[in-house]
Formats: C-alpha cells, structure tokens, sequence
C-alpha cells in the first residue's frame, strides 16, 4: 500500500475521500492543512494529522506519497504552489482514479491526477500533472491537458483542445474541438467556447467572449 497524505482537509478532500478510501494501493494516513489552521478536526473520518510546515517531518517518517486535494474554483495558483511544495520535499504524486471514470488505454497519464465520479477521457488524450477532472466531465480523444488544469464538473472538452497550465474550465462549460486554451486561463460556468482563449484570459458567455484578462 502507498502511504499517502492528502493536501488540503475541505470540501474537495471529502469528496476524494470518499472514493479513495475504498483504494486497494493507496493508503491514506490522514490530512494536512494550512499553517495555522490545526489542530482541526477530522475529514470523513480521518485525521487532520499536520500543517504544511512538518510535511518534511512526514517524509522523513517514511510517508512518501501525497496527493493535492485543495479543489478550488476559478483558480488553480494554490493547488499549483502546494503540489511544487510537496514535490519538492521529494514526495511521489498518486493518481486518484475513481472506479466509474472511463480512461481510455490509450490516454497518457502524468502523477498526482485526479478523476471524479463518472468521468470519461477518450484515446490520444495527454494529461500532466495534478490535474483535476472533476465529477462526470467529459475529455474526447486527443486532447492535451497541462499541469494543474482544473476542468469543472460536467464541462465537455471536444476533440483535439488543447489547455495549458494552471486553467480553469467551469463547471458546465463546453469547449469545440481543436480549440487551444491558453496558460491560466478561465472559461466561466456554462461557458461554450468556440474560439482560442488567450493567456489570462477570463471568458464567459455562449459563444464565450473575452470579459479580462488576470
Ligand atoms: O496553503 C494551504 C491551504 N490553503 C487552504 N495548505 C493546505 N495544506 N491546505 C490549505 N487550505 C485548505 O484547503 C483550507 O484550510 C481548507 O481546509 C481547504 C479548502 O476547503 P474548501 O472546502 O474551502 O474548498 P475545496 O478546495 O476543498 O473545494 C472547493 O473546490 C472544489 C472543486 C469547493 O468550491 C468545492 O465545492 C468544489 N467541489
């Protein structure tokens, strides 16, 4: 078994959780907050065991594997910073798969990757690192997918879309095949996509339009 912590004890946690304890590989021995923020109490039943700052402690008691389960919304910066921090450190990133998501056997698949409930990811498609594809999104084939890209609950990502790093796709939000998401970049809740999305850039609307850039 894989001795995992889990980085992050909110809502997101919980919701890991509540699939992965049921994993035949990964052990998790329990949670780490933010400074400052523990002691707390337990998540789903397990323990909220540290903040960030013993995470080294941790790795030099044998506990080598972490994964990120800070979700937010709309900004990917946190849980972009803790899986660096935690890398760092030298800790080895697992792959939380819940059992309905469909992966293709043909899809590349980096480390510290999570897929909710009722996921489906199509063949040729490339995923990073910590990347989160949250409850019943949708992923076609030959898709490519950078480090920390979030893509929202039930979004559909065409064929062919390629997203950078540290984007954000909301929940609901639809994106036409081949299109190219840039780096840090938002499409709003329900958004439908039928252009490239510059860098930064933050898109709402059907069809999305550009409403700023952060
Ligand atoms: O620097 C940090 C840090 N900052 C916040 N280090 C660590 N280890 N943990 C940190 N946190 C913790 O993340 C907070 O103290 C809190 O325990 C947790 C965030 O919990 P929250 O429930 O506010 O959000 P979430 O990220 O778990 O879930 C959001 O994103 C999901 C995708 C919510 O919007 C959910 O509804 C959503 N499904």
């Amino acid at each position: 078994m894989k001795k995992t912590v889990l980085i992050g004890a909110g809502g997101h946690a919980r919701a890991v959780i509540d699939f992965l304890k049921n994993s035949p590989e990964i052990e998790i021995v329990g949670l780490v907050e933010k400074d400052g923020a523990f002691p707390r109490q337990n998540v789903a039943g397990f323990p909220v065991i540290c903040a960030d700052a013993k995470l080294l402690d941790l790795f030099r008691q044998g506990i080598s594997y972490a994964l990120i389960t800070v979700g937010s919304t709309g900004d990917n910066a946190l849980r972009e910073s803790l899986y660096l921090k935690t890398q760092k450190i030298g800790f080895t990133f697992v792959n939380a798969l819940h059992p309905s998501a469909i992966i293709s056997s043909e899809v590349k698949l980096g480390s510290g990757n999570t897929f909710m409930a009722g996921t489906i990811v199509g063949p040729g498609t490339t995923v990073g690192n910590n990347v989160l594809v949250n409850t019943g999104a949708v992923i076609e084939h030959d898709c490519r997918l950078e480090d920390h890209v979030h893509i929202g609950p039930g979004a559909k990502i065409a064929g062919g879309v390629e997203i950078k790093s540290g984007s954000h796709i909301g929940i609901g939000a639809v994106v036409l095949q081949n299109r190219k998401i840039g780096r840090n970049a938002l499409a709003a809740a329900g958004a439908v996509v039928i252009d490239d999305v510059p860098d930064r850039a933050v898109v709402a609307g059907v069809p999305a339009k550009i409403k700023k850039y952060r």
